[in-house]
């Protein structure tokens, strides 16, 4: 489905809401996306006199700091939620389905009646809209969507809420200096700095209002795209020494053992990025980095071009995402020799039937 409700009914339901208390859930491991956007619209929502927090899953990566530092930001535990009040409002942010809140699942369960909107870029699995809103995680709340996988990124969608309530509303909404840098990362982060297919006449719109005189873009784009340590490169280095190719030589892959980031000192934090490098080969049309969380529990990134829709791949194992960048997680499915073997089985047989068509 390409998209479910639109700009101008989540523009009159924020508009309308009388001061409340607001909780934001962007998905669990942010990205400058999920941390900008999250961001952005705290500042809107705190314009508008609302009481806002944002609760991540885990302490975001640091070097991300300058995107979420003026922000009501909180990393959930199990005290935040004994302390925390009832929201009037959950605002799930760059995602669309309570599989992404990890551990914050707990904050919708206990509270089941209270409204939830929803603001996301990324594709639905279910086929019908019915379906998606008679899910159960639905069910008996007021529910607000505005899903659009043609948006470059939520901080995209949330900077077009911001300048459509300043056409429409009567208070003025100003983007300030830091929400102008928290919406401009997250713009940068999805779109690979306005360099992916995803960036359209829109998302240099929306960059052209976010720009401002006293904003340095490198100050944005270094953090998301360079400033990587040594260590870091030289493990990338091996990455790419060792990556295997199909005989074709348009489909690389590798797998990250735990053993190979305590061998070079790394964690997971350093490997992102890693797969769109990988698919920056000429050639290649699907990349696969595959990283062993633990022995039953393998992460998958997958990035493409315009000749493999990768969230397909995704969606058979049970992932999502967007057609070009999407993942997944398989667990209790063997080692990460067995599932990398299921995996480049699958990618070949719909890399084949493609050429087929
Ligand atoms: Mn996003």
């Amino acid at each position: 489905m390409q998209k479910l409700g639109d700009l101008n009914s989540i523009v009159n339901v924020l508009s309308s809401l009388e001061p409340q208390y607001i909780i934001i859930l962007p998905h669990v491991r942010t990205d400058p996306d999920a941390l900008g956007c999250s961001a952005g619209l705290a500042n809107l929502l705190m314009q508008l006199s609302h009481k806002v927090e944002i609760i991540v899953d885990e302490e975001p990566d640091q070097k991300l700091k300058y995107i979420y530092e003026d922000s009501p930001l909180n990393v959930f535990s199990k005290e935040f939620l004994k302390k925390m009040e009832k929201p009037d409002l959950i605002i799930y942010l760059d995602h669309h389905s309570e599989k992404r809140l990890n551990q914050r699942i707990e904050i919708p369960h206990l509270y089941p009646q209270t409204q939830i909107m929803i603001i996301d870029h990324h594709l639905i699995e279910a086929e019908e809209k019915e379906k998606f809103y008679n899910q159960k995680e639905f069910k008996n709340r007021k529910i607000d969507v505005w899903i659009d996988k043609n948006r470059s990124s939520v901080s995209e969608m949330i900077g077009e809420i911001f300048l459509s309530m300043n056409l429409h509303g009567e208070k003025q909404i100003i983007f300030d200096r830091a929400t102008s840098i928290s919406l401009l990362a997250g713009i940068y982060g999805d779109t690979g700095g306005l360099r992916y297919s995803n960036t359209t006449s829109r998302s240099y719109f929306v960059c052209s209002k976010l720009m401002r005189d006293d904003i340095s873009i490198d100050k944005i784009s270094d953090p998301i795209f360079a400033n990587k340590n040594l260590n870091q490169i030289r493990m990338i280095s091996k990455i790419f020494e060792n990556a295997e190719l199909n005989s074709q030589g348009n489909l690389i892959w590798y797998g990250v053992t735990q053993e190979f980031l305590d061998e070079n000192n790394g964690n997971q934090d350093d490997l992102e990025g890693v797969c769109s490098q990988l698919r920056e080969i000429e050639n290649i049309d699907l990349a696969i980095l595959f990283r062993e969380i633990d022995a039953n529990d393998i992460r998958i990134n997958l990035r493409s071009n315009e000749n493999f829709d990768c969230a397909e791949l995704a969606r058979f194992f049970g992932g999502g995402g967007h057609i070009r960048a999407s993942g997944m997680t398989i667990k209790n499915q063997g080692t990460l020799k067995e599932v990398m073997q299921l995996v480049i089985h699958k990618a070949s047989e719909l890399m084949a039937n493609k050429q087929s068509h």
